[in-house]
């Protein structure tokens, strides 16, 4: 799916966008997975706003933000395992990560038309610290994205400064790192774009009629682990390449929610 040249690409600049990872018929599953799992919430009366509070937009702007967001989707609807696992993901993984492959979760991200929400520009380093910095994320596109709809901004080169400071853990100040000093990564469905944990990204807000649907996986090497006990929970170890080089640290130890 990728050659050295790409490869090389991702090591120099922390990301890159691979087209057409998923034919139209896998894009259509998982948009049917989100519209699944976004009815079954509401249902269940589940249905929260995820947009990123703070200090980065004018309060009157932020209040009329929505994303509807979802975690560790691959346990809500089989459509988010097979892409998890799909042949062409994991060719372009085994070239940016190496052999021996993990997903540590996946969400799902949905950015309605007019008023979806930003992110500002942040590292996800903090959230989920590990000791060799091999997570990536892939972001997989279900609609196509462009400025107008909030498409993913990255700043080339910034996986190599390391972790930087965070306001409240969360972002960086946003007047340093406005969204603007990102390349704006316009992408079509089926396209994923990978950046490496360390690398600075976000998004704007969609201003858009059309809706911004992507999924997220974040992927690392197995012997990469965590510096810290956060977000550490099911989501977390599956094999997706190669062998498990750590498997008797590494045993997730499971309670029953609802007792
Ligand atoms: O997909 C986006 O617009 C940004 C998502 C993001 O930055 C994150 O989840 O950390």
């Amino acid at each position: 799916m990728i050659g050295a040249k790409e490869a090389q690409f991702y090591q120099e600049n922390g990301y890159l966008l691979v087209k057409g990872v998923f034919n139209k018929e896998e894009i259509e599953n998982m948009r049917a997975g989100v519209e699944n799992i976004v009815q079954r919430a509401a249902a269940a009366k589940m249905v929260d706003n995820h947009a990123w509070q703070g200090d980065y937009l004018p309060p009157d702007e932020l209040k009329k933000l929505v994303l509807k967001g979802f975690h560790d989707v691959h346990y809500h609807d089989a459509s988010f395992t097979r892409a998890m696992v799909h042949p062409n993901m994991v060719a372009v993984l085994t070239q940016l990560i190496g052999p021996n492959v993990q997903i540590h979760h996946s969400k799902m991200l949905v950015k309605p038309p007019e008023n979806g929400a930003a992110f500002p520009m942040h590292q996800d380093y903090p959230y989920f610290p590990h000791d060799k910095n091999t997570m990536l994320a892939a972001s997989v596109h279900l609609d196509d994205t462009n400025e107008e709809n909030g498409c993913l901004h990255v700043i080339p080169g910034t996986h190599k400064q390391g972790p930087l400071p965070h306001v409240g853990k969360h972002y960086l100040d946003h007047k340093e790192y406005p969204i603007a000093s990102g390349v704006a990564c316009e992408a079509e469905a089926g396209d994923v774009l990978f950046f490496n944990y360390l690398t600075i990204h976000g998004s704007g807000p969609n201003r858009s009629e059309r809706t911004r649907r992507n999924v997220l996986y974040e992927y690392k090497a197995a012997d990469d682990m965590p510096t810290e006990k956060v977000h550490i929970n099911w989501g977390s170890g599956l094999m997706v390449a190669g062998e498990n080089p750590n498997f008797q640290q590494a045993q997730p130890k499971f309670t029953l929610s609802g007792d």
